[in-house]
């Protein structure tokens, strides 16, 4: 009935604002190139659609995230740090904050540390797993954005639950993969169907 539940959520796209925070510097830092509204964005890899955009945008993009403060300066998602920190208050349940680093480690590995201690507080840090590959991590539920999640493990124990966001919100999922349209929706009830299965 009540037994303990281990819950991985995803960083980029369901903590922390990417898509919003990486749409505002590109712009700043080059006003004079084409940019995608967020309502326009498809496919995970934004890299991918500036590059189709305009060829050399790809590198364009890809500057913003390396960038020294990129991660750090990430606004949270609307209602995130609130839902997650309740999470972790409830009863048996385990929370775990899974995110991939991008392989130009100077910056975004210690400013995702930095975050999570900036909004989520220092005994968060207890809780982080950064890893390329999340099907090698173990848990009842994954809350991630990205649609395909795929790995070494082919049988990963954790369901995925898409999480909302610009890029994704159009596609039509392959049953039974379940949403979560944002934090202000019913998170509370996934954990719980999850429990008692
Ligand atoms: N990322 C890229 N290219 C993109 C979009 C995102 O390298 O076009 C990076 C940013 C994050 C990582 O570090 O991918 C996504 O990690 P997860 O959300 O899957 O944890």
């Amino acid at each position: 009935m009540t037994r303990r539940l281990r819950v991985l959520v995803d960083m980029d796209g369901v903590l922390a604002d990417f898509e919003g925070g990486f749409l505002k510097k590109y712009q700043s830092r080059y006003p004079g190139e084409p940019f995608i509204e967020l309502e326009d964005r498809r496919g995970f890899w934004v890299s991918e659609q500036y590059e189709n955009r305009k060829p050399g945008l790809r590198e364009k993009a890809i500057s913003i995230w390396e960038a020294k403060d990129f991660f750090l300066d990430l606004d949270p998602i609307e209602g995130a740090v609130e839902a997650v920190k309740e999470m972790a208050r409830l009863s048996n349940t385990d929370v775990f904050i899974c995110t991939s680093p991008i392989k130009r480690y100077e910056y975004c590995p210690y400013e995702k540390y930095a975050w999570v201690e900036k909004h989520l507080g220092h005994e968060f840090l207890e809780q982080i797993v950064l890893t390329r590959d999340k099907t090698v991590v173990s848990a009842d539920l994954l809350i991630d954005d990205r649609p395909d999640i795929t790995g070494a493990e082919l049988n990963p124990t954790w369901e995925h639950i898409l999480f909302t966001a610009c890029h994704n919100k159009q596609l039509l999922l392959p049953l039974p993969t379940r949403r979560l349209p944002s934090w202000n929706h019913d998170w509370k009830g996934i954990l719980e169907r999850k429990r008692s299965e």
